[in-house]
């Protein structure tokens, strides 16, 4: 996408937050894609993304997931969490020179990208921890947020003297999360009640195909 390409090597200037957490290394770059190359991406993300609602699998229990999802990645790449297989479609075309920009931020290559789209406040992810096998041992992972702004909570898991952290993912910013944030800290996308509009959210990482 030509727009894209501009902003993110013609100096859109995000500007740069590093929220103090202890074990963990995470940088949110608050307007990352300018306004226009935002809007951009979140019509074609809702207009041509197949979005899917899995089932989930939680304590032997089948609960339809509360969000809608779909998993982009190499050929041969499957993702598995909580009793779901999400089988790889084609990367679209309209988000290379985004990822681009992204891997140049964050200073690694990814090959997969799960989208996720928040229908509404009521869409949610559960405290979690990007920690699967198949990313690696200190994965890289870079999250980019459009439509309606949401918080991200970050709560320690092992050290109750440390505050959970709460950010705010607005249209365009771009949250980086590498080292041992996965190991120390779990996130989650809470409920907001007063969220009417839909958010996506596409975290790109890097898949170790066997
Ligand atoms: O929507 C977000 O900002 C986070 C999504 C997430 O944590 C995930 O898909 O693993
Ligand atoms: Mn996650």
């Amino acid at each position: 996408m030509h727009d894209a390409q501009l902003a993110l090597f013609g100096g859109n200037q995000p500007s740069q937050a590093q929220p103090a957490l202890p074990d963990a290394d995470v940088r949110h770059l608050v307007g990352f894609l300018s306004r226009s190359d935002a809007d951009a991406l979140l019509r074609h993300a809702l207009d041509t993304i197949d979005w899917r609602q899995d089932t989930l699998r939680v304590f032997g229990k089948e609960h339809m997931q509360p969000r809608l999802t779909q998993w982009f990645g190499p050929p041969g790449g499957t993702y598995r969490y909580s009793g779901i297989e999400m089988r790889p479609v084609e990367w679209p075309s309209w988000l290379e020179a985004t990822r681009q920009g992204i891997e140049a931020t964050a200073g690694v290559r990814f090959n997969s990208m799960l989208g996720n789209l928040y229908r509404n406040g009521q869409d949610t992810v559960g405290w979690h921890a990007d920690d699967e096998p198949e990313l690696g041992h200190q994965p890289v992972i870079a999250s980019l947020s459009l439509g309606a702004g949401r918080d991200f909570r970050l709560k320690h898991r092992t050290r109750d003297d440390v505050a959970p952290v709460t950010l705010h993912l607005g249209h365009g910013d771009l949250l980086v999360m590498a080292g041992n944030t996965q190991h120390a800290w779990l996130h989650t996308v809470p409920r907001r009640a007063r969220v009417s509009k839909p958010r996506v959210n596409f975290t790109f990482r890097r898949l170790v195909v066997p």
